[in-house]
């Protein structure tokens, strides 16, 4: 590995190129170069809003920090990506908080299925102390938690028939991700959850290893899962936050300017990243129609029920990580609905 937070001594000379040449930025004109790598395809809202932390970036340090963008699991999944940060091996990477979970086990709260009732509600909860507290215990974890970025409600496809009820999950062999809450809700729902790494979950599909998934939208649309699936149900079981992590080691040996840049950077992408991602969850159902998947929609009264049937699951999760915690955390969703 290039040993990328490598000391320059010709920092100023690196900036003055960058200005001299007027043109896009290369690794060579940098001091420092971030590797940062995403699970999901070019064409998903995750990677426009890198593409935006990157032009940021480069721009406000003259070219002196260079950021290489990886999509579709090309640098691992968002476990490995995350254990390259911890030996800062990697940069930058953008996990879905379930499979933060693993490495700071609070992160779980926020997978609680139907915790948040909107974005904007969750967007206040996140951006707010809660959140801010969470990014700071990854600290620990040789992580930095920069800004809270946006996957977004998970919905059910399958091949088999359509989730219209919580009884239709029975029997189901559905890919879910690598978190302990997640395995056990489906799995108390009555389907057959298999925790997989999201790189393989598309052949995993094509080959009938998994009878379905849930994902938002923009990546049941973006990833072409309509080739591979035949139903779609608007579940909206769980929202799952993006969070966009930097390693702490590399954090540490950038000039304080430098922190602040990225920083600044990773919350105004963000913002970004949650406005195309929410503009591509309300186009991505009719062009899943259009390419004939079956859409179901999910009453308020299913998913009544299929809260209850999980309720018991929340309510250990909540006493395993801290009820006094969890409790916090309810408040403050209930807090954000009536400002
Ligand atoms: C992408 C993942 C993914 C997530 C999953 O790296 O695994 O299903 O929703 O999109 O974070």
């Amino acid at each position: 590995e290039n040993g990328s937070a490598s000391e320059g001594e010709d920092t100023e000379e690196a900036a003055e190129n960058g200005e001299e040449s007027g043109g896009e930025a290369t690794s060579e004109d940098a001091t420092y170069t971030i590797e940062a790598g995403i699970g999901l395809n070019n064409k998903h809202p995750q990677y426009k809003g890198l593409l935006e932390f990157k032009e940021i970036v480069e721009e406000e340090t003259d070219g002196d920090v260079f950021v290489e963008t990886y999509h579709s699991s090309q640098l691992g999944d968002d476990r490995e990506m995350m254990e390259s940060l911890q030996l800062n091996t990697q940069e930058v990477t953008i996990p879905s908080t379930a499979p933060i979970a693993n490495f700071v086990e609070e992160f779980t709260v926020f997978d609680f299925p139907f915790l948040f009732p909107n974005e904007q509600v969750a967007d206040q909860v996140l951006d707010g102390e809660i959140g801010d507290r969470l990014l700071g215990k990854l600290e620990e974890e040789e992580m930095v938690g920069l800004a809270y970025w946006e996957n977004g409600f998970r919905d059910v496809t399958n091949s088999q028939h359509p989730v219209e009820t919580a009884e239709d999950f029975e029997g189901l062999t559905l890919r879910t991700m690598e978190n302990d809450l997640h395995l056990d809700a489906f799995s108390e729902l009555g389907a057959n959850p298999t925790p997989m790494a999201f790189g393989e979950l598309f052949t995993a599909m094509q080959q009938g290893t998994v009878d379905g998934q849930e994902n938002p939208l923009a990546t049941i649309y973006l990833e072409s899962f309509y080739e591979v699936q035949d139903y779609y149900s608007d579940t909206h079981h769980v929202y799952s936050p993006f969070v966009f992590l930097m390693s702490k080691q590399f954090y540490d040996g950038l000039p304080d300017e430098y922190q602040t840049i990225v920083e600044d950077a990773a919350v105004e992408a963000g913002e970004f990243q949650r406005e195309q991602n929410r503009k591509a969850n309300e186009e991505h159902l009719s062009n899943l129609e259009e390419e004939g998947m079956e859409i179901t929609e999910v009453s308020d009264e299913a998913r009544a029920e299929m809260k209850e049937i999980v309720q018991p699951v929340i309510d250990d999760y909540a006493e395993e990580i801290g009820a006094d915690f969890v409790d916090e955390v309810y408040q403050a969703v209930e807090d954000a609905q009536e400002n």
